[in-house]
């Protein structure tokens, strides 16, 4: 998460883009005398904008400007440091309402099975192998499960990801049935006794009904195998997507249930509040955030440095 932040100092330094901070301070400035006096309803139309141009969506901005307002009104934001205290305080709260633990599920008996889905390309595999390195370290033995079984070459990435991390991998057809990859990974940890299993789906758009029929089955399909499987089914979406991100929160959690989300390519983007839209649209914790393209670029999300880094 740190490395996120630092990231962003970086390409500042590079390219003097304004965070959002810098042009919410703006409206603030307009000035925090404006907010002293209870905010005029063109500084926080300001603040709106701002908000929305960062990602956040709709429902999210409306909760965060009326915040500010009603803070405002009762004489509380009289100085820049108030408004960014509160700003920051109100997004941990969006984030981490109930203090949810961002901790990966973990079945009451092995193997823990851990489904990724999410539109093409977002970082689904790259993330399995960066959460299959982050669970290896911890001392779990990982059994990744090459159920894309659609994309060309697919299958392969993931074998050459399991080679790497020395980790066995169970595959399937070109072609065949995901779900029935699936039931045979989870078959096969349970022979072997694993800790857990990672299983790759095919990217799909999220608009695609008999798509998402087919993801739905995949999560079926492993609880026949192992009851209260998947355990932990996690929604990849890639930050730099914006508020598309937001409709795919929606649909995929539509069709099956979502326990988590993972924002990939957090490091692409200066914006980032499609975090926190699609924390509030799914309503379960972000889990994982990527930072990059290597196997050591996948940080368990901290809600307190997240708001920190975006309002720097
Ligand atoms: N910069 C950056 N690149 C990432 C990150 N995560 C994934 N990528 C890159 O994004 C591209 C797609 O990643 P994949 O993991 O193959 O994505 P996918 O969702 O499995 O894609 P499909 O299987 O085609 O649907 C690759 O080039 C990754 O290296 C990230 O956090 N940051
Ligand atoms: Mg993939």
């Amino acid at each position: 998460m740190n490395r996120w932040i630092e990231k962003r100092e970086e390409d500042r330094a590079f390219a003097p883009k304004r965070g959002l901070w810098q042009r919410i301070k703006d409206v603030a400035l307009m000035d925090v005398a404006v907010l002293v006096k209870g905010v005029d309803a063109a500084a926080i139309e300001a603040l709106e904008e701002r908000l929305l141009a960062a990602d956040f969506g709709v429902p999210a901005t409306l909760h965060l400007t009326e915040a500010v307002e009603t803070e405002a009104l009762k004489g509380k934001l009289r100085t820049e440091n108030e408004l960014r205290e509160f700003l920051k305080a109100r997004l941990v709260e969006l984030l981490d309402p109930d203090g949810a633990s961002i901790e990966i599920a973990r079945a009451p008996a092995p193997p823990t099975v851990v489904l990724l889905v999410g539109v093409n390309g977002v970082g689904k595999t790259t993330t399995l192998a960066r959460l299959a390195h982050l669970l290896q370290e911890r001392g779990e033995s990982v059994l990744l499960a090459a159920a894309d079984t659609f994309r060309a070459g697919a299958i392969e990435q993931v074998k050459a990801w399991a080679a790497r991390l020395d980790a066995p991998v169970v595959a399937g057809q070109a072609g065949g049935d995901p779900a029935a990859v699936v039931f045979d990974a989870v078959d096969a940890a349970i022979g072997r006794g694993m800790t857990y299993v990672l299983a790759d789906t095919a990217g799909r758009l999220h608009t695609q009904a008999d798509l998402m029929a087919e993801v739905a089955k995949v999560a079926r399909v492993a609880g026949k195998r192992l009851e209260g499987a998947p355990h932990e089914t996690l929604l990849v979406l890639d930050a730099t997507t914006g508020q598309n991100a937001l409709a795919q929160a929606r649909t995929f959690g539509a069709a099956l249930p979502i326990t988590g989300i993972v924002v990939c390519k957090l490091d692409g983007t200066a914006r980032g509040g499609v975090v926190v839209a699609a924390r509030r649209e799914l309503g379960v914790p972000v889990k994982y955030v990527g930072l990059g393209e290597g196997l050591d670029d996948l940080a368990p999300f901290d809600a307190g440095a997240f708001a920190e880094g975006l309002l720097r």
